[in-house]
């Protein structure tokens, strides 16, 4: 039988194997050796297709009905419903394990459970925190050792008396394959328990779902650890650029889920002489330190990003990272032993293997790539990762970006007035739903910073915490922007070219940020005029400009009653600071209609 020097861990591996009755133990120690040994095992049973083109990458299909978060499924369980908010699926602690407890009994039998110490964060950071997540799921394993620090060296941080977050996962059983088992739908679980650091999901093997350290534990528990720590956990990107002076700014941006966040981290400047570093595409925990500011580490070791999409013109700097050691999820393959997506560089394959393992040619009516498709790599193989991208004590922030997809009135940029106001941006932040999540896509929806299927709280809470981190950090929090590359115009066409051409935008922001660049005050912010970008070079219309840098002041008054209803939502959970944010934007369109 096992034995863990941690007590607490020792005990609890020991309840779970109880539970669960697993044929076997396996603890993880993070090794190329176990990698390998567990990457042999699922190419020998056909979970995993090895790819002649890429050096020591596999491809894996999930089941059809296990392709992405499942929100519907998702738990916040604190013992008083008010604490897990309007914006969480909320059942009580006792009668939610009572159920879960049902599911997990035997769900290990003929399995192997595999017990995964790690931290997210460097492990010298004193921001870092252990997890052990107990999983049925050897691709949940090898994910794992992308994404975090597995391994001995996580349980030796623990010692014997050491705290930890206990994530315990099954796939479950009912649904999917014998190579990709999960459960239907109405047994999956993604559950929180907040108030005792706790984690159990089961039923789905598909990333956020499945991987625990990310979603589960780096945003759901930690965002209501550091609400009691005085700290941030957001999903957010993390990115150094340094201007032709030499002058270095750091930014963090929080966009949902597949609205660019990987693009922007890795982003290719079009202007001369601005150089950018990718520091972290998901996940920034962020920290007052000690001169005042707000510093920020990456969580994460490795990205899982979106396949579709990624191609040499629009990121080939994720192009780049994904050429070896690499896992791809719901990909299609291709006649000679590679990966393909749609809106991948070149002309579309004749003849592929879709995702779900069907023949496919471009005569069929169905995407040859699942659309939350995703590739898993180590932060370390990027082209421009930062050199200070583990740094223990993270990198001094001077911006903060919010941004979603908005084909309408949402402008290009907008720099908030100040902290609370900028806290208003986030919190009005609206994003047209994605694939990443399980339900209908492109539908408008409210997604408070990005942070709406991750706050592991009541969201009313959430604000009034990013409020109170503003007080904190008085004249040295940084500056709040908000960003929409998504504007389309009559025809359904994007108006601004985006990608790198963003830099512009991260130019003026860095100049606003050491007062060097030109503003307009407006109801919902300060705007750059046209001469205020750096635009060298670039082939738009005046007509689009115009069209991108308007505050469309009559269509905000339009949406009010939509976003009062928004607030509403949080009743007395609404900071007063917040509705007078509102109030004032009220008045600001009133007095524009006067003028
Ligand atoms: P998660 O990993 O789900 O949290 O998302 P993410 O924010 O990292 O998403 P990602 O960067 O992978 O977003 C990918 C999608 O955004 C793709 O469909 C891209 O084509 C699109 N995208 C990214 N940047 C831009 C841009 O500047 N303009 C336009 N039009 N689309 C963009
Ligand atoms: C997201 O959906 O925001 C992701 C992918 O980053 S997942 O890890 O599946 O949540
Ligand atoms: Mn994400």
């Amino acid at each position: 039988m096992v034995h863990f020097k941690n007590v607490a861990l020792n005990k609890w591996v020991h309840e779970m194997s109880d539970l669960c009755k697993p044929d076997s133990i396996h603890i993880c120690d993070g090794s190329q050796q176990e990698y390998d040994t567990l990457v042999k095992q699922l190419v020998d049973t056909g979970a995993a297709i090895p790819l002649k083109k890429r050096k020591d990458c596999y491809l894996f299909r999930s089941d059809p009905s296990d392709v992405a978060r499942v929100e519907s499924r998702t738990y916040i369980s604190t013992p008083s419903k008010d604490n897990a908010g309007p914006t969480n699926n909320w059942e009580d602690p006792e009668t939610l394990k009572k159920t879960m407890r049902e599911l997990y009994a035997g769900c290990m039998k003929g399995r192997t459970m595999y017990v995964i110490p790690f931290s997210m964060g460097p492990l010298t950071s004193p921001l870092a925190k252990i997890g052990v997540e107990i999983t049925d799921s050897a691709y949940v394993v090898l994910n794992m050792h992308i994404m975090a620090r597995v391994g001995t060296a996580a349980l030796d941080r623990l010692g014997t008396d050491g705290t930890f977050v206990p994530c315990m996962h099954s796939v479950g059983s009912g649904a999917g394959t014998k190579e990709w088992p999960c459960a239907p739908i109405e047994k999956k679980y993604i559950s929180h328990f907040p108030d005792e650091n706790l984690i159990w999901a089961y039923g789905s093997g598909y990333g956020g779902n499945a991987l625990l350290g990310k979603k589960c534990l780096a945003l759901r528990i930690a965002s209501s650890m550091a609400r009691r720590e005085d700290w941030m956990a957001e999903h957010m990107l993390l990115l150094r650029l340094t201007d032709p002076s030499g002058k270095q700014y750091h930014i963090a941006g929080a966009f949902p889920s597949a609205c660019g966040k990987t693009n922007l981290a890795m982003i290719i400047p079009t202007i001369p002489g601005w150089k950018a570093e990718c520091l972290g595409d998901d996940i920034a925990w962020m920290k007052p330190g000690p001169d005042g500011r707000l510093y920020a580490i990456n969580a994460e070791t490795g990205f899982f990003g979106v396949a579709p999409g990624t191609s040499f013109s629009t990121n080939s700097n994720a192009m780049n990272s994904i050429k070896e050691n690499t896992i791809f999820t719901n990909c299609a393959l291709t006649d000679d032993g590679d990966v393909w997506w749609e809106g991948m560089d070149g002309a579309k394959p004749s003849h592929l293997i879709d995702w779900q393992g069907n023949e496919w040619t471009p005569a069929s009516d169905k995407p040859a790539a699942h659309p939350n498709a995703r590739f898993t790599a180590r932060a370390s193989q990027c082209p421009v990762i930062c050199k200070d991208w583990e740094k223990p004590e993270g990198v001094p922030i001077d911006a903060i970006l919010f941004g979603g997809r908005r084909a309408h009135i949402a402008p290009l940029v907008t720099q908030a007035l100040n902290w609370d106001h900028g806290v208003f941006l986030g919190a009005t932040l609206a994003s047209e739903t994605t694939a990443a999540n399980i339900g209908a896509v492109g539908k408008l929806r409210y997604d408070p910073m990005a942070m709406t299927p991750f706050c592991g709280y009541n969201m009313g809470d959430y604000f009034q915490h990013w409020l109170n981190m503003g007080d904190k950090l008085g004249s040295k929090a940084p500056a709040v922007f908000y960003v929409n590359w998504f504007r389309k115009d009559e025809n359904g066409k994007f108006l601004w070219p985006g990608y790198g051409d963003n830099s512009r935008v991260l130019k003026w922001i860095c100049d606003r940020v050491s007062g060097k660049a030109g503003a307009t005050e407006t109801p919902v912010g300060y705007l750059p005029n046209a001469a205020d970008l750096d635009l060298k070079g670039l082939s738009i219309s005046q007509a689009a400009l115009t069209d991108l840098l308007d505050p469309k002041l009559e269509e905000r008054k339009a949406e009010m009653p939509q976003l009062e209803a928004h607030l509403a939502r949080f009743g007395d959970r609404l900071p007063p600071r917040i509705r007078a944010q509102f109030d004032r934007l009220v008045k600001g369109l009133e007095r524009n209609k006067a003028a």
